[in-house]
């Protein structure tokens, strides 16, 4: 008998959004989750799997990173276009959609080496305001 279920478990506490919080509720009951411990446990393995899925970071690629922000929040355009000229070797094009009142949809288009893309992608990532953020690539051989 293996002893897997033994393993160590630590506790600690989160804050959430509450329509965040909501829809992980929903989630839970729609995939029948034992726990919301459970779910989250899950969603962090597969977060830190896709932080650490790194192609051979010389690789040369065609991609793009998709974001989808509140353009109210602390000055995210600003620095959204501050963190993107620093990035002049890798962009190829952006395009901006504003969505709603409050949301703005851009596509930043990128062809390069892929460790610069994800370091753009990373740097990008925790702006405040960010709600989603999608970095897609294809190697070019
Ligand atoms: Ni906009």
């Amino acid at each position: 008998m293996n002893h897997d279920s033994e393993e160590e478990i630590v506790r600690i506490s989160i804050s959430l959004p509450k329509d965040l919080y909501q829809r992980l509720d929903v989630l839970i009951n729609k995939l029948n989750y034992p726990s919301r411990s459970k779910l989250i446990q899950d969603a962090l393995e597969s977060f830190i799997i896709e932080k650490q899925k790194r192609l051979d970071p010389n690789t040369q690629a065609a991609g793009a990173i998709l974001i989808l922000y509140e353009h109210e929040k602390s000055n995210i355009d600003e620095r959204l276009v501050e963190i993107q000229h620093k990035y002049l070797n890798i962009i190829r094009s952006t395009t901006h959609i504003h969505l709603t009142h409050n949301l703005c949809f851009e596509v930043i288009v990128l062809e390069g080496v892929y460790q610069t893309m994800t370091e753009l992608a990373d740097e990008l990532g925790v702006l405040k305001g960010v709600r989603t953020l999608k970095l897609v690539v294809s190697r070019v051989e």
